[in-house]
């Protein structure tokens, strides 16, 4: 079998559209997301070699909130691809990057491929894929999956990556304390996993102490690391440390968070240029208007009266439409053919 290649991203960035593309399958794609909800698979060839793709649902993080998600992270997290092929949308590079990091933090041999590129050329938008490849410590590519245009160097980048030896990913750098924290933690864990496992992502995440991906990583490990002795004293101390540091349990969550949002702020910031500077002033101020306090609720309140209506009343006038319309052509037809001979 050929080298599997999972498809990740936010929802809505062309996944699916590359999956399609390379496979000649046809998930379902629209433009809305959350229509993938869960793995599909395909195969394609290039150059004589098969590979296997694995198109999963569109996820904002990896802390997953939906079972959607869930399904994603688990695949990107515990099911070992050979390459993640992280998909962003180009016109909201820094919101996408914000999982580019996790998955990058998470998995073995990751590929970024910006797609919507035709997008962030009609809005101006002028992405250095070069520096962002920099940035990232992983190959970037630019496509518009929809004109198939860019794919073939998802395998070009593939094969140069087969000829290097080390693929060693940059790692992601927390904030001091938790940092410190990672290290008090990494020694046990290391221990743990018998050093076969990515160690600092596994002490993050113990620290981060989202449940529901602690579940998800027992069933992989086959054993409770929180429930190891030696793991389970150092995660106090790494604890009662970043308490001391002003770190409240939640505070450990939000901070771990926030680093991948400034990050991707901070790359988004060297590697993204907008020709238009208010590029996105018509999305912001109906943002601000359907959200804002003042009216936003004048707004919703008005648009549940709309829904009221339609289905108490407003309702009723497509039907009578539909009602005579049937009406006249039954009579029409009765007239121009149904009538009995005699009376013709
Ligand atoms: N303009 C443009 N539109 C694209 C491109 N690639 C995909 N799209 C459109 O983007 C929309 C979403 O595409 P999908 O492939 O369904 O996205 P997805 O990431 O699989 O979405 P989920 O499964 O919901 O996560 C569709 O309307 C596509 O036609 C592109 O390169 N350019
Ligand atoms: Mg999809």
């Amino acid at each position: 079998m050929g080298k599997v290649l999972a498809l990740a991203g936010n929802p809505n960035v062309g996944k699916s559209t590359v999956f399609n593309a390379l496979t000649g399958l046809k998930q379902h794609t629209g433009n809305w997301p959350g229509k993938t909800v869960s793995n599909a698979r395909g195969t394609c060839d290039y150059n004589g070699r098969q590979y296997e793709l694995v198109d999963l649902p569109g996820c904002y993080s990896l802390m997953a909130h939906s079972e959607e998600e869930e399904i994603a992270r688990d695949y990107i997290c515990f099911a070992h691809p050979d390459v993640v092929i992280a998909v962003c949308d180009a016109t909201c590079l820094e919101r996408n990057l914000n999982l580019v990091l996790q998955i990058i933090e998470a998995a073995e041999q990751v590929i970024v491929c910006v797609n919507l590129m035709d997008e962030a050329a009609k809005k101006q938008i002028h992405i250095d894929i070069k520096g962002l490849s920099k940035e990232l410590g992983v190959p970037v590519i630019g496509i518009t999956a929809r004109e198939e245009i860019g794919l073939e160097r998802i395998f070009l980048t593939l094969q140069q990556m087969e000829k290097q030896k080390s693929h060693k990913l940059l790692a992601f750098v927390y904030e001091g304390p938790v940092e410190r924290a990672i290290g008090m933690l990494e020694p046990a864990v290391e221990w743990a996993t018998k050093g076969e496992e990515n160690t600092r992502w596994f002490c993050a995440r113990l620290l981060d102490a989202n449940s529901n991906l602690l579940d998800s990583m027992e069933e992989y490990l086959g054993y409770s690391l929180v429930e190891d002795a030696e793991v389970a004293g150092a995660l106090k101390e790494a604890v009662e440390y970043l308490a001391q540091a002003g770190y409240s349990k939640e505070k450990i969550s939000d901070a771990i968070a926030a680093s991948y949002i400034r990050r991707a702020e901070q790359i988004s910031r060297k590697t993204v240029q907008y020709g238009k500077k208010d590029y996105d002033r018509k999305d912001r101020r109906l943002d601000w208007i359907f959200t804002s306090k003042k009216t936003g609720f004048p707004i919703m309140f008005l648009m549940l009266l709309l829904v009221f209506w339609i289905t108490i009343c407003g309702a009723n006038y497509p039907s009578q439409l539909l009602s005579d319309g049937l009406f006249w052509g039954k009579i029409n037809w009765y007239w121009r053919c149904g009538r009995p001979a005699s009376r013709r």
